[in-house]
C-alpha cells in the first residue's frame, strides 16, 4: 500500500498547477479561451486513449488536473470534468465503433464538447422516474420531452440524452441517444442564473419530435439507466476533485491572509490556528479518500461506494472550508469580489450537482446493507 503520489504524477500535478496558475482566468465570463488552453494541451481528452486522439493517461492524473484547475476557477474545472466523464466517456465505453470514430477523435481534442441530459423537472434525484419518452420510428425514434439543469447547455456539440422507450418497464425502459447541437427538435432554454459555478453555462434541454436515427442510439433499449448511473460513478469522482481543488484554494488564502496579517504584526490566535490546522488535516483525509476513489475507477472496478463517498466528503468540505475561512479573514472576505465567496458559492453548487451528497449517503448505505 503507497499513500503517496508517484515522481511521475508529482511531475504532472507541478505541471498542471503552473498550468492553472499562469493561463486559466477568473471572471464572469465564459471560459471559452480556458477551454482552448486547455485543449492546446490535450487536457480535454486526458484519460481517452491516444488511439481515440486523447492523451491515453491515468483516470487519477485526470483527477489531479481537475482538482489543480478547480483551485483556480471551479467553472472551468467543472465544465472539463462534466465534457470527459459524462460527456466523452459515454462513446467511449459503450458506443459502436461507427460512433467512437465519428464522435471520439473531436471530443478528445477539444474541437466538441460533451454533455449528459438525464435530469428532469419531475426526475432529479429519482433519475428512474424521468418521463422523456423516444418512440420507435422507422429507421430510429422520435424523442419529446424536456431536460433541466444540464451543465453546457447550448455550449456542447454533442448530448447524451436519456430517454424512455416503454415508461412501464421501469428502469428497463430507460435508453441512452447522442444527439448533436442543431438537431431539427433540439432546443436549449436561457442559461440559468445560478448560486455558484457560474461561468459554466447550464440550460433546459427541450426536445420536440427530435428525430434520432438508430446508429446514434447508445448501447441497447434498456441500457440507459445503467449506462447513467455507471458513468456517474465516475462523474461524481472529477466532483470531488473540485471539492478538493475549492477547500485547498480556500485554505492557501487564508494562510496567506493570516501571514500577511502577521508580518504587519497581528499575531494568530490559538482560535484560528486550531481551525486551520482542523480544516488542514480534513483536506488530507479528502485527497486520500478522492485519490483512492479514482485508483479504483481506473483499475476498472466498480467504484459507487468510493466516488459517493469521495464526492459527499470532498465536497461537504468544500462548504465548510470555504466557510469556516471566510470566518477566520472576517471583514476582509465579506465582500462580493473576494474570492472566498466564489469559493464558498461554487462549493455549494458542488453538492448539490451530479447527485446531491443525500444521493450519495443513500448510495454508500446501499452498498453497505446489500
Ligand atoms: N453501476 C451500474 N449499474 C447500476 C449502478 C451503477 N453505479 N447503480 C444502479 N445500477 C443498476 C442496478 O444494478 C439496477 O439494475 P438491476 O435492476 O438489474 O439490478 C438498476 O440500475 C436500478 O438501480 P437502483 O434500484 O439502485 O435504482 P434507483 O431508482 O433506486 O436509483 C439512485 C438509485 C437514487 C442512486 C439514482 O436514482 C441516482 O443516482 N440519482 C441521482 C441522479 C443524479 O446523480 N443525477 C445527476 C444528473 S447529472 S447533473
Amino acid at each position: 500500500m503507497t499513500f503517496s503520489l508517484s515522481d511521475e504524477q508529482i511531475s504532472k500535478q507541478q505541471e498542471f498547477r503552473r498550468f492553472a496558475g499562469e493561463e486559466i482566468d477568473t471572471g464572469d465570463h465564459y471560459p471559452q479561451e480556458n477551454l482552448k488552453k486547455a485543449a492546446q494541451r490535450g487536457y480535454m481528452g486526458y484519460p481517452v486513449p491516444a488511439e481515440w486522439g486523447g492523451q491515453g493517461e491515468g483516470f487519477l492524473n485526470y483527477i489531479l488536473l481537475i482538482e489543480e484547475i478547480s483551485k483556480v476557477c471551479a467553472s472551468t474545472g467543472a465544465i472539463i470534468a462534466v465534457h470527459t466523464s459524462v460527456g466523452t466517456f459515454p462513446i467511449l465505453y459503450f458506443g459502436t465503433g461507427q460512433q467512437k470514430q465519428r464522435y471520439l477523435p473531436g471530443l478528445a481534442g477539444g474541437e466538441m464538447l460533451g454533455a449528459f441530459a438525464l435530469t428532469e423537472a419531475g426526475a432529479g434525484s429519482d433519475a428512474a422516474a424521468l418521463s422523456a419518452s423516444a418512440t420507435p420510428v422507422e429507421g430510429g425514434y422520435r424523442l419529446n420531452g424536456c431536460k433541466l439543469f444540464i451543465t453546457s447547455g447550448g455550449q456542447a456539440d454533442l448530448y447524451t440524452v436519456f430517454a424512455t422507450v416503454d415508461k412501464s418497464k421501469g428502469v428497463k425502459g430507460i435508453t441512452a441517444f447522442l444527439v448533436e447541437r442543431g438537431a431539427d427538435g433540439l432546443a436549449t432554454g436561457t442559461p440559468e442564473k445560478k448560486m455558484g459555478l457560474n461561468r459554466s453555462q447550464t440550460t433546459e434541454l427541450r426536445l420536440e419530435d427530435l428525430f434520432v436515427p438508430v446508429t446514434n442510439r447508445l448501447g441497447n433499449e434498456g441500457d440507459g439507466f445503467t449506462i447513467a448511473m455507471s458513468l456517474l460513478d465516475g462523474g461524481r469522482i472529477g466532483i470531488a476533485a473540485q471539492g478538493l481543488g475549492l477547500a485547498g484554494a480556500s485554505i492557501d488564502y487564508t494562510v496567506r491572509y493570516l501571514k500577511e496579517q502577521e508580518a504587519a504584526g497581528q499575531k494568530t490566535e490559538q482560535g484560528i490556528s486550531f481551525a486551520l490546522a482542523d480544516l488542514a488535516a480534513r483536506l488530507e483525509a479528502a485527497r486520500l479518500l478522492v485519490y483512492r476513489a479514482a485508483a479504483v475507477k481506473g483499475s476498472g472496478v466498480r467504484c459507487s461506494k468510493e466516488a459517493s463517498m469521495a464526492k459527499m466528503f470532498a465536497t461537504d468540505l468544500a462548504v465548510e472550508a470555504s466557510t469556516r475561512c471566510i470566518d477566520l479573514c472576517g471583514l476582509a472576505a465579506s465582500r462580493r469580489d473576494n474570492p472566498l465567496t466564489r469559493y464558498f458559492c461554487d462549493a455549494k453548487a458542488t453538492q448539490i450537482y451530479e447527485g446531491s451528497n443525500e444521493i450519495q449517503r443513500i448510495v454508500i448505505a446501499r452498498q453497505l446493507l446489500k
